[in-house]
C-alpha cells in the first residue's frame, strides 16, 4: 500500500469533519440497546440469561465467576503471571500517588473551609472480552477503584466457551470483589439496575464495543458513568529530528486495535512526512493484523499530515484533542506547553504509547473523540466524591453577615437572611437585653 502525505492547508471541510468528529458509531445501535436495557431492568436475570444465549451463544450456569478468576491466576504460566503482577504494581503505585488528601484551612475573616474525599461505595467495571479481551484493561479499570478505597468493585466480562485466562487472572490480581460472566448492553443494564444475582452499582466505568458504549449512554442519569470511550486514537507530533521508523511504529500499533481507530502523524518537515508515510506502509505489511491496520490507514480519518510550521501542527493537535499524543521533537516540552487537550502524553523517542497501554503505570482508559477537551482518563478521582466542610467563628459570621443578608433579600429569601441575623452577636445581645 502507499500512503499519501496531505497538507493541512489543503484539507477541505469533509476532511476536517473526518479528523475532528470521530464518531464512536453508537447512534446506530441506540434503539436496540434501549430494548435490551429495558428488558433487563424489568426481568432481571431471566433477561440477562436470554440475551447471553442469543448474543454470546452461551448458556451460563452461575453468573458469578469470582472463584474462577483466582483459579485462572493459580494456573497461569509463570511468565504471564509475572508480567501481570509487574504491570499491576506500577499501575497501583501511580494511582496511589493520586489519592487526594482532605484539607482544612483558615481563610481571612474567621472562615475555616476545606474539602474531604470519600470513595464511592459500589462501582462496576466493564472488562471487554471476545476479540478485544485485554488483561491490561482489567488492571486499568479495577486498580484505581481499589486504590480509591471503593468498598465493593463488581466486574462484568463477556462469557465465552473458553474465557481468556489472562484476563481472569488480571481481574483477580487487580482486586475485584465480585466478577460476573455477562457482557454487552445486558451487562451494563444489570449493573445499573441490579438483578437477582448482580448488585446494583452507583457508577459504571470501562471501555467496550459500541453496544456497551451505547448502553452506558442509555443508563447515564440513573447511574454515573465515566465517559463514552470509542476506538483508539493517536496523534504523533514530529519535527525534523524524529526517526520516521519510530513514528510509523506508533501509527501502526494503535491502528491494529480496530478498523475504526484513528492514527495521525503531523510534522512541519516534508522529508520527514514522506519518510513516515513510507515507513508506515512498509511496517503495516509486516504486522499480523495487517488487514485491520490497512483499513485504518486507508480511511480519511488517518494519515500523515504536513504542516507549514510547528505552530500549525500544534493547532491541529489541539483541535483534534487526541486520546494519545506522542511528541517526538527536539524541544518536546515546548510543544507540550502549547497543547491543553490530550488524554495521555508520551514524550520523546524512548516512550512508546504501548508503555502506557500496558505497564508504565498511567491509565489507558482515556477519552476519545475529542473528549480530552473536557476530561481526563480514569484515575482515583473517578472513584471519589468530595464534600466541602466549613466552620465560621463569631468574627466570621459577623464579617460575612451583611453580604449574605443583602443577597438573600435580593433573592426574596428573608428566612435565609434571618438565619444569619439571629446569629449576629450584636443582634443577639440586643434581643437578650429586651
Ligand atoms: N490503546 C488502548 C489500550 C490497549 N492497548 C490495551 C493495548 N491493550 C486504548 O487506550
Ligand atoms: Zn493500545
Amino acid at each position: 500500500m502507499t500512503i499519501d502525505v496531505r497538507e493541512i492547508a489543503d484539507l477541505g471541510p469533509d476532511d476536517r469533519v473526518a479528523f475532528f468528529d470521530r464518531d464512536a458509531g453508537i447512534e446506530g445501535v441506540r434503539g436496540d440497546v434501549r430494548e435490551i436495557v429495558n428488558r433487563v431492568r424489568e426481568e432481571g436475570d431471566v433477561a440477562v440469561r436470554e440475551f447471553t444465549s442469543d448474543f454470546d451463544g452461551v448458556e451460563v450456569g452461575n453468573l458469578e465467576i469470582t472463584d474462577a478468576c483466582e483459579r485462572a491466576y493459580d494456573d497461569l504460566e509463570q511468565e504471564l503471571r509475572d508480567a501481570i503482577e509487574s504491570a499491576a504494581a506500577n499501575v497501583r503505585e501511580f494511582h496511589e500517588a493520586q489519592v487526594p488528601e482532605d484539607w482544612r484551612r483558615e481563610f481571612s475573616d474567621g472562615r475555616e473551609l476545606g474539602r474531604r474525599f470519600r470513595p464511592i461505595d459500589r462501582v462496576g467495571v466493564y472488562v471487554p472480552g471476545g476479540e478485544a479481551a485485554y488483561p491490561s484493561s482489567a488492571l486499568m479499570g479495577i486498580i484505581p477503584a481499589v486504590v480509591a478505597g471503593v468498598e465493593h468493585v463488581s466486574v462484568v466480562t463477556p462469557p465465552a466457551a473458553e474465557l481468556n485466562p489472562a484476563t481472569l487472572a488480571a481481574i483477580h490480581v487487580a482486586g475485584a470483589d465480585a466478577v460476573y460472566s455477562v457482557g454487552g448492553a445486558q451487562a451494563v443494564a444489570a449493573l445499573a439496575y441490579g438483578t437477582e444475582s448482580i448488585t446494583r452499582v452507583q457508577k459504571i466505568v470501562g471501555p467496550g464495543n459500541k453496544w456497551v458504549t451505547a448502553a452506558k449512554a442509555e443508563v447515564r442519569g440513573d447511574v454515573e458513568i465515566d465517559f463514552l470511550a470509542g476506538p483508539s486514537e493517536v496523534v504523533v507530533v514530529a519535527d525534523d529530528t524524529a526517526d520516521p521508523e519510530l513514528v510509523a511504529s506508533e501509527l501502526v500499533a494503535q491502528a491494529e486495535h480496530d478498523p475504526n481507530a484513528s492514527v495521525v502523524a503531523v510534522t512541519d518537515d516534508e522529508e520527514t512526512a514522506t519518510a513516515i508515510a513510507a515507513a508506515t506502509a512498509e511496517q503495516a505489511g509486516e504486522r499480523a493484523r495487517e488487514d485491520v491496520i490497512r483499513e485504518v490507514l486507508e480511511s480519511d480519518a488517518s494519515g500523515v499530515l504536513l504542516a507549514r510550521s510547528m505552530s500549525e501542527a500544534i493547532l491541529f493537535t489541539e483541535e483534534y484533542a487526541p486520546e494519545h499524543l506522542s511528541i517526538v521533537a527536539a524541544d518536546d516540552e515546548a510543544v507540550l506547553d502549547r497543547i491543553d487537550s490530550a488524554g495521555s502524553v508520551f514524550l520523546g523517542p524512548e516512550t512508546p504509547v504501548a508503555a502506557g497501554d500496558y505497564a508504565s503505570g498511567t491509565n489507558h482508559v482515556l477519552p476519545t473523540n475529542g473528549g480530552a477537551r473536557v476530561t481526563g482518563g480514569l484515575s482515583v478521582e473517578t472513584f471519589v466524591r468530595s464534600t466541602t466542610v466549613q466552620r465560621l467563628s463569631s468574627d466570621g459570621i459577623a464579617a460575612l453577615g451583611e453580604t449574605v443578608t443583602t443577597l438573600a433579600e435580593a433573592e426574596g429569601l428573608d428566612a435565609h437572611a434571618e438565619s444569619v441575623r439571629i446569629r449576629l452577636a450584636t443582634d443577639r445581645e440586643a434581643e437578650q437585653e429586651q
